[in-house]
């Protein structure tokens, strides 16, 4: 057994400011801005992490359940898209692993030589994912890496000659907005060689209803997590949001085609954040911006994978077509300079 996980440190990248600093950097200049916001990437604590489990098993929240029903009835194709070739599966923000097992068990199954490289910034999340992935698969061969996505990509393509085959799976992408996902794919083409591949989940636009209810649970487990944004300010940087003063209030826009997240203070308020040094004043019914969710209509995919260099391979869809994993070839010429 060979599982372990690596932390680039400080002097491995140029990151010199701590993730408090970062942290208070970002309300300060989230809640500075107007309107207002705070980046969904700080959902993801302890807390977090534990609440958006609960969401991908609520009835409500159909992205998991598509997701897994198009991995497991397509597993086959994926160990043939190097033929044979020894390769890497890189994957970006892998959370509980769940969705990953499904590809691992028959790339193991079928004798494939291949490394799972799962990187993530949270070093609890990395823990918890290697120890259960090595229960699970005492023959894996793994390799986490804790850090900031580009920042392991760039030091794999220099530790590796593996093909790669790059999982970004659960409409992750759909965090960004359209022009941010074009850079991260073009980003993410820069560090890949030709013939790399890579996997990616689509939410699908559909029945207005469906995707709201998927973002606004009866039980209130997504305002929690959305809550939880503000709590996490209380706890680490000495806030003192009062957070039954806000209400969650999620929102499908059509024309950008995202579920838009938001917080709306309630009443005329204010809140001091310790770490921060000042307080933050909202009038009655000011929103902060907490996520996007971006919904693809198929011409967007075709438009976003050809625009960033890519050749679509496979279109793969669960049985409601609510969900599409769409599989990517790098393509580079003679003439891209890396
Ligand atoms: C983890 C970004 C895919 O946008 O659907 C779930 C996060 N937010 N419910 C999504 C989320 C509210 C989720 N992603």
């Amino acid at each position: 057994m060979n599982l372990d996980y690596k932390r680039l440190n400080p002097k491995d990248l140029n990151n010199i400011v701590s993730p408090v600093r970062l942290f208070a950097l970002d309300v300060l200049n989230g809640l500075s801005e107007y309107p207002k916001r705070l980046s969904s990437k700080y959902f993801y604590d302890k807390r977090g992490s534990e609440l958006f489990q609960k969401i991908m098993e609520l009835p409500e929240y159909y992205l998991t359940r598509c997701e897994f029903e198009i991995l497991q009835s397509h597993k086959n194709v994926f160990g043939d898209l190097f033929s044979g070739d020894s390769f890497n599966v890189v994957e970006l923000g892998a959370g509980d692993g769940m969705k990953t097992s499904i590809l691992i068990e028959n790339f193991l199954s079928r004798n494939l030589q291949f490394r799972y490289i799962p990187i993530d910034i949270s070093e609890t999340a990395m823990q918890t994912l290697i120890s259960s992935m090595s229960k699970k698969f005492p023959s894996l061969n793994a390799q986490g890496v804790v850090a900031e996505y580009f920042d392991a990509l760039k030091w794999l393509s220099s530790v590796t000659q593996q093909r790669n085959l790059v999982l970004f799976l659960g409409s992750n992408l759909g965090n960004f907005s359209k022009p941010q996902a074009r850079v991260f794919l073009r980003g993410l083409w820069n560090t890949l060689n030709d013939g790399d591949c890579v996997l990616i989940g689509f939410d699908l636009k559909k029945d207005i209803e469906l995707m709201l209810k998927a973002y606004n649970d009866p039980g209130g487990i997504t305002a929690e997590f959305n809550y939880n944004l503000l709590r996490r300010v209380n706890r680490e940087l000495g806030g003192d949001f009062e957070i039954s003063r806000f209400r969650f209030y999620p929102s499908y826009n059509v024309f950008s085609g995202a579920i838009e997240s938001y917080l709306v203070s309630q009443i005329e308020q204010s809140a001091f954040v310790k770490q921060v040094g000042q307080s933050f004043t909202f009038e009655a019914w000011e929103p902060i911006h907490t996520e996007y969710s971006y919904k693809y209509l198929e011409s967007d995919i075709e438009g976003l994978a050809a625009s960033t260099g890519y050749k679509i391979e496979m279109q793969l869809y669960d049985s409601k077509r609510y969900f599409v994993d769409s599989v990517w070839r790098v393509e580079k010429k003679e003439t891209d300079n890396r």
